[in-house]
């Protein structure tokens, strides 16, 4: 089968481009603990003597990862406009509140590929059997792949997170629930240069992207990380990814602009999670959250306003801020179907298969090597 089929509407057939593919040129960088955190697949204990080598050499990641970050949070605080990128919302706390947001009422992206899922699960499992390692990125909690461990009972599930310990608990939980699959950790920040463990079998690998997270990548970034995701991927591998469609921009202010503040409260403990990583004094109570939505590049914008003159130091830098001066913290992008069908092909996917909800909101797309 080639080219798009849909459950509902025809889609035409998006073109193929030839683009040269990444091979395995990625280092392993790693972020917060080990480079690879692992489940009992492994027979390195995670932690050990500092006589170790190895060990002392994931220390030294570790560190050169802090570093890299603190670069980044400095040149972002720097900018003309300051930014900090979506991934610094994700620690503990942030882990949690995301967690909160996705069963808020007005936040209908996860409930709404979770309903796509459910309804074609069939449909789905047949374009996608047989899998032999179901990897995913932004991993999180372990919730949404539950159903595919189910209904394609993989051998080895590899969840890649940026959030260490919080996947590691998760990627626990779903290896005593699913026995005898073999689960492990990655900590690693998959927008930097990453790879997977070398002993993670190439062959039968679904890579599963879901809950539309490709959004916070502008064209470009989302571009070229569908590249390397098809460079993990042999000739029989696919990636199942999940993406927010152009809806009523009322309803996306809605989602990202919730009536009980949980998004707001993520939106600030980015602030919190920036102090610790860079040992900047950002105090909270000067923020406002704001969701603003950016018709001509399609994607929801999130800001934190100050609310009166502040002035931030972090070790040997500081910067102010004017009353009302704000900071972006994220971008979610809403991409046409057809927009983001033509960059599958041009990342490498020949064959895809999309399934949607009712209204058109939100979209699962299965897409072959
Ligand atoms: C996890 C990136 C998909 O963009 O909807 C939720 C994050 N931000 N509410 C999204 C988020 C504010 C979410 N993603």
């Amino acid at each position: 089968m080639d080219g798009v089929s849909m459950p509902e509407n025809q889609f035409p057939r998006a073109g193929r481009l030839p683009l040269p593919l990444p091979s395995g040129r990625f280092v392993q960088r790693s972020i917060a603990r080990a480079c690879r955190q692992t489940l009992q697949t492994e027979s390195e204990p995670a932690v050990s003597a500092p006589k170790n080598p190895g060990s002392r050499r994931r220390l030294e990641s570790q560190r050169e990862t802090q570093r890299a970050l603190q670069r980044e949070l400095r040149q972002g605080l720097m900018q003309p406009v300051a930014q900090i990128s979506p991934k610094f919302f994700y620690d503990e706390r942030g882990c949690a509140l995301f967690e909160q947001i996705t069963r808020l009422p007005e936040y209908y992206p996860t409930r709404t590929e979770d309903a796509i899922m459910a309804r074609y699960e069939q449909a789905m499992v047949e374009a996608m059997a047989p899998c032999q390692v179901l990897i995913e990125l932004g991993a999180g909690n372990c919730e949404k792949v539950r159903r595919l461990c189910r209904s394609l009972a993989p051998r080895q599930f590899v969840g890649v997170d940026i959030a260490a310990d919080f996947l590691a608990r998760s990627v626990q939980r779903l290896e005593q629930d699913f026995a005898p699959m073999a689960a492990r950790a990655v900590a690693a920040d998959f927008t930097q240069d990453w790879a997977l463990p070398a002993d993670v079998p190439r062959a039968g690998r679904l890579l599963f992207y879901p809950g539309s997270s490709i959004g916070n990548f502008d064209p470009d970034q989302a571009q070229r990380m569908l590249a390397r995701m098809r460079g993990l991927l042999g000739d029989d591998g696919a990636l199942l990814i999940g993406i927010d469609l152009p809806k009523p921009r009322e309803v996306l202010i809605a989602a990202y602009d919730d009536a009980q503040g949980v998004t707001a409260a993520f939106n600030s403990n980015a602030l919190q999670h920036v102090n610790s990583v860079l040992g900047s004094d950002f105090d909270l109570q000067d923020w406002a959250h704001e969701a603003r939505f950016d018709t001509s590049c399609s994607r929801v914008e999130m800001h934190l306003r100050a609310l009166r003159p502040v002035i931030v130091g972090w070790p040997q830098g500081l910067r102010q801020f004017a009353e009302g001066e704000t900071i972006h913290t994220e971008n979610s992008y809403k991409y046409p179907l057809g927009e983001f069908l033509g960059m599958l092909s041009r990342a490498g996917f020949d064959r895809k298969r999309v399934w949607t909800d009712a209204q058109n909101w939100y979209a699962v797309i299965h897409a072959h090597a």
